[in-house]
């Protein structure tokens, strides 16, 4: 990684996390409504994947707001679209959990937890089929892997040497459940041993996700077939607005908050990149007023118009 990576990838997580503090004031505000599920602290995992997956499909999960910035979709095109209107990514009526543009190659976000592992097969499978040179990757939590669709996924992909690269974000809760009580190993790599090459990584270390991502991207592009990477990870929120985690002590949390992306990677951009204190307070202030910017967008955004309800239900013959 040079530095002109690295410092988009410090900038990408900061305007992540701007982006995720204005959705959450927002919704409380009441500009949003529905379900809301923040990224923050995870940041590291959203950002350096889609850098290193930077061609290809991607499917992702509800929790996708910062991944689809980091794809390439404007800010302002996002928040739109958690106010609900017509010029958001998703034209007003995807919400929080249905951000999807195909000219990013970023199809979701999807409400059903696993739901979208096997449209990432049949995504895959096609790509095989065209003779594609790129491959694909989904992303999905922890707990997801409990699923019947998942371990289908798994065979399917192995049986057919899919170029797909699935990305467990191990963040070890679903809702407020604990990873110990739903499954009988912390690595969920292991569910996916018999089936592929597993690997893992620090997911809250953004030079570790990009390095792993970028060496199974490689792979799964290069005819090796599937492969499983579990990236460990910590999300600092409730899991959605209407949590108020409340079942994870002060102490699980500031162990949690020890190990934040940001300023661990704003570290290393000083000490390996030798960034100055200026250098990086610029990128900052960027975000933040890219990030204001995307709210009055948002505000002033026209709402869809009826007829919309009818739109994209069916396809045109
Ligand atoms: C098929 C299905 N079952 C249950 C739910 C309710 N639900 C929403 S999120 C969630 C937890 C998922 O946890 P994980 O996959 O680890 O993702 P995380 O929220 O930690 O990112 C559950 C059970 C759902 N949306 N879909
Ligand atoms: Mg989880």
């Amino acid at each position: 990684m040079d530095k002109l990576l690295a410092k988009e990838i410090y900038y990408e997580m900061f305007l992540g996390r701007a982006f995720e503090y204005a959705a959450k004031e927002y919704y409380m505000q009441g500009n949003i409504s529905g379900f809301l599920h923040l990224d923050i602290g995870q940041e590291a995992l959203s950002v350096a994947s889609m850098k290193a997956f930077a061609k290809g499909d991607v499917f992702s999960t509800y929790r996708e707001h910062v991944m689809a910035i980091a794809r390439g979709i404007e800010p302002k095109y996002v928040m739109a679209e958690l106010f609900a209107k017509a010029d958001g990514v998703s034209g007003g009526k995807g919400g929080s959990m249905h951000l999807f543009d195909p000219s990013h190659f970023f199809y979701g976000g999807d409400a059903i937890v696993g739901g979208h592992i096997p449209n990432a097969v049949g995504c895959a499978y096609a790509r095989a089929y065209q003779g594609s040179e790129e491959g694909v990757m989904v992303v999905f939590g922890d707990g997801a892997t409990n699923g019947g669709a998942f371990f289908e996924s798994l065979n399917i992909a192995a049986t057919q040497k899919l170029p797909l690269l699935f990305l467990c974000e191990n963040n070890e809760y679903a809702i407020g459940t604990h990873i110990t009580r739903t499954a009988p190993f912390r690595e969920q790599a292991k569910k996916a041993e018999p089936f592929m090459l597993t690997m893992s990584c620090d997911g809250m270390d953004a030079q570790a996700v990009y390095k792993s991502v970028s060496k199974a991207k490689d792979l799964i592009e290069k005819g090796h077939g599937p492969v499983f990477l579990e990236a460990f990870t910590c999300r600092f929120e409730g899991h959605s607005m209407s949590d108020a985690n409340a079942y994870r002590s002060s102490l699980e949390m500031k162990h949690c908050k020890n190990k934040d992306p940001l300023p661990h990677f704003k570290k290393r951009l000083q000490e390996k990149w030798l960034c100055s204190e200026e250098e990086i307070t610029a990128l900052e202030q960027k975000a933040q007023s890219v990030i204001e910017e995307a709210v009055e967008f948002a505000k002033n955004a026209n709402e869809p118009e009826d007829k919309a309800l009818y739109e994209h239900i069916f396809v045109e013959a």
